[in-house]
């Protein structure tokens, strides 16, 4: 698939008002994982607000290993953050960069958005983003983290294997017309330096505040699927502490940190 809209530097550039991310932009045509790239400069003494974005990635990922596919016309990009968190924090930066990302389509594109615990943003219940926030630690603290974010801007879906390809979605088939990139990539970043900025003045609650209200699963019958069980039971809420908060079967609360939700 041809996209007619560049990914260009210059344009990247001429749009962006931000202050601290994207002040050094690293563009790709193919790499395997943005993160991985990011990981490796930050690693090397990389800045805060560095950002490294290619067109296509051979081996983009999701969490626990799981594969995430970035063919030509998505907007796939990382970030490298230093904020000074505990490192059981960084689930709140997804949470964060959920309600960011969510915000930035919506301002650019007016379609209706819904995030999904923990790291999904949703159109019409398919998914059209992913996050992966991965701690780098050293000597026990945290050292920096790589904010990913998946975005299906302008993918053309017949290139997603058909199991995933019918529970995704991409912005130009939920809008009606071609994603433009640069412009969306800016805004993300715009908006992602906003929530940041709240987060490290620690004002997470307003942020979830922000979240709760994107999510409409809360309040659902849901299935939760984690490495180690399986649990069922009625989606109450997510906390400070960005745990999801489960009403079982049997009225017992419980709260899970991570996990895979099914509504
Ligand atoms: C995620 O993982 O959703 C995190 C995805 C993060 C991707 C970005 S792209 C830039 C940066 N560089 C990287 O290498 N990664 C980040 P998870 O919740 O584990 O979801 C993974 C699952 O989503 C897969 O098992 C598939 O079922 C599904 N999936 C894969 N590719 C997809 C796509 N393009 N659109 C929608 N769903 C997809």
């Amino acid at each position: 698939m041809t996209t007619r809209e560049e990914l260009g530097l210059n344009e990247l550039r001429a749009c962006l008002k931000t202050a601290l991310l994207g002040q050094e932009i690293h563009r790709f045509e193919e790499v395997g994982s943005t993160n991985e790239v990011a990981k490796r400069l930050a690693s090397q003494g990389g800045k805060e607000g560095c950002v490294v974005v290619a067109e296509r990635q051979r081996l983009g990922r999701g969490r626990l290993g799981r594969r995430w596919y970035s063919p030509e016309g998505g907007l796939w990009f990382s970030v490298i953050l230093r904020p000074e968190i505990r490192v059981s924090d960084t689930s709140k930066l997804t949470l964060m960069a959920a309600v960011a990302i969510a915000n930035a389509i919506r301002g650019a594109l007016g379609t209706m958005v819904e995030v999904k615990w923990p790291n999904d943003i949703l159109i019409r219940g398919r998914k059209v983003c992913g996050i992966l926030a991965e701690a780098v630690l050293k000597g026990g603290d945290l050292d920096f983290v790589v904010l990913g974010v998946g975005i299906n801007a302008n993918i053309d879906m017949a290139e997603l294997p058909g199991g995933v390809g019918e529970s995704a979605i991409a912005l130009r088939e939920a809008c009606g017309r071609e994603v433009d990139r640069s412009e969306l990539l800016c805004r993300c970043l715009e908006r992602l330096e906003t929530y940041y900025r709240m987060l490290k003045e620690g004002k997470f609650s307003l942020i979830l505040k922000e979240w709760r209200g994107l999510a409409s699963f809360l309040g659902e019958e849901v299935e939760v699927s984690s490495l180690d069980e399986r649990l069922r039971g009625k989606a109450i809420d997510v906390d400070e502490d960005g745990a999801l908060v489960l009403e079982l079967t049997d009225g017992t609360r419980c709260r899970v940190f991570s996990g895979d939700v099914q509504v």
